[in-house]
């Protein structure tokens, strides 16, 4: 990231999530009823573990911010683990006298950071690994991209995820009008805009939680309301596509990143799959740009930057690597075959995945528009990107 910094703190089962974020302008007005709703949509989904039913992840901003509105100073968020009170003993981050060592947690699972972060540090207690490597801290993202797509949205960038495929189970996906996707997706608690394909999705996940095991899947985001012309085609690390590949990757369990069909691109020929341009005298005649193109399968990007179409995004989640009949390992105090242990977890959360690609992406954007514009304000911002609007239309 170039202007926007964004860190997280804090441990799955400790006393909570702490995001900075830090490059904000000054005068964003940030709700936290507006972040909780996005907390809560990553909390959703058939197939989430016992956790979800113990949080009620709120957030508490508790810096940067002055009767709802930005500073212009690092903005601190706080979101609260619940579950803290039942593990006190074990995570209480100060050292208490007579407290006694926990037994470690021996028994790495495939698929997690268990045994390479054992193998990276050397720690006896697993416990030191999984606690910080875990899905949890994806709730301080969803905070972080919750102010960010607050800021996108004053500029008229707006964004949905939805779901695609859960265990080889693919929905129809009708892309015609992209508003009732968005609300076919927010219509279940699954995020899959295909109502056939959520039932056969909810049966998948019943019958494969019955037998301990768990799943993966597909989402995808799509952003509106983006100018042709951000990021850029000059440097590799400017390239827009670049740094969203890189925030989506960074969310666990992420194993794969596409704009738009990139893999079925990859099996055409050239004629099928670019975007051909066309002139738009209607949009021209009305203000707007004054090109239009016959389809959108480069997902909204090209040469780097934004090409003026809907962003798409697709991540591919593997299954959740915490299974209930779990698999192989090698204890790690003793040097014998074991099971892998088992942690308390979800069977499927490609629901919540998606709502954090929705984040991880607003983090990205708003760091490319911030980095293009420099805006000290939100006046100023929004000014710039008016002028930048009405520039290329003229283009
Ligand atoms: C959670 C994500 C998962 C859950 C976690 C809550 O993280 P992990 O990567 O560790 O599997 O397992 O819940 C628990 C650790 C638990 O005690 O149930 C999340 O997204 O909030």
């Amino acid at each position: 990231m170039r202007h926007l910094q964004f860190i997280t703190a804090g441990e799955s089962h400790g006393p909570g999530l702490t995001a900075i974020l830090e490059g904000l302008p000054m005068g964003l007005k940030v709700d936290p009823a507006r972040i909780d709703e996005q907390l809560a949509r990553r909390q959703e989904g058939y197939g989430r573990g016992g956790r979800m039913k113990i949080e009620r992840d709120r957030v508490k901003i508790t810096g940067g911010l002055r009767r709802g509105v930005t500073l212009g100073g690092p903005l601190s968020l706080w979101v609260e683990n619940l579950d803290h009170a039942n593990w006190e003993r074990s995570m209480h981050p100060e050292p208490r006298r007579g407290s006694k060592k926990p037994r470690p947690l021996t028994q790495p699972r495939p698929g997690h950071a268990d045994l390479a972060g054992v193998m990276k540090t050397g720690t006896d207690d697993i416990r030191n690994i999984l606690e910080r490597a875990s899905a949890r801290e994806t709730a301080a993202r969803t905070a972080a991209g919750g102010v960010c797509r607050l800021l996108l949205a004053e500029l008229g960038v707006e964004m949905f995820s939805h779901v695609l495929s859960i265990g080889g189970v693919k929905a129809q996906v009708d892309y015609s009008d992209l508003a009732a996707l968005a609300e076919a997706a927010a219509g279940n608690d699954l995020h899959v805009a295909d109502e056939a394909a959520y039932g056969r999705m909810k049966r998948t996940i019943k019958s494969v939680w019955g037998d301990g095991d768990t799943l993966g899947g597909v989402a995808e985001v799509v952003v509106s309301g983006l100018p042709a012309g951000l990021g850029h085609y000059v440097h590799w690390e400017r390239r827009l596509d670049a740094a969203l590949g890189q925030a989506i990757l960074s969310i666990p369990a992420v194993k794969g990143v596409e704009v738009g069909p990139a893999f079925e691109n990859a099996q055409m020929r050239g004629s099928r799959v670019m975007d051909t341009i066309h002139l738009d005298k209607k949009s021209a005649r009305a203000g707007g740009v004054r090109y239009r193109r016959g389809s959108n399968r480069m997902g909204g990007l090209e040469g780097g930057m934004t090409n003026g179409e809907p962003l798409i995004l697709r991540g591919a989640m593997k299954p959740i690597s915490t299974l209930m009949q779990p698999l192989a390992s090698v204890d790690i105090a003793t040097g014998q075959p074991v099971k892998a242990n088992k942690e308390r977890s979800d069977c499927v959360a490609v629901a919540a995945m998606g709502v954090v690609m929705e984040a991880m992406a607003a983090i990205v954007l708003a760091d490319a528009i911030l980095d293009e514009f420099r805006a000290a304000t939100m006046k100023d911002l929004k000014s710039a990107w008016r002028a930048y609007r009405r520039q290329i239309t003229k283009r």
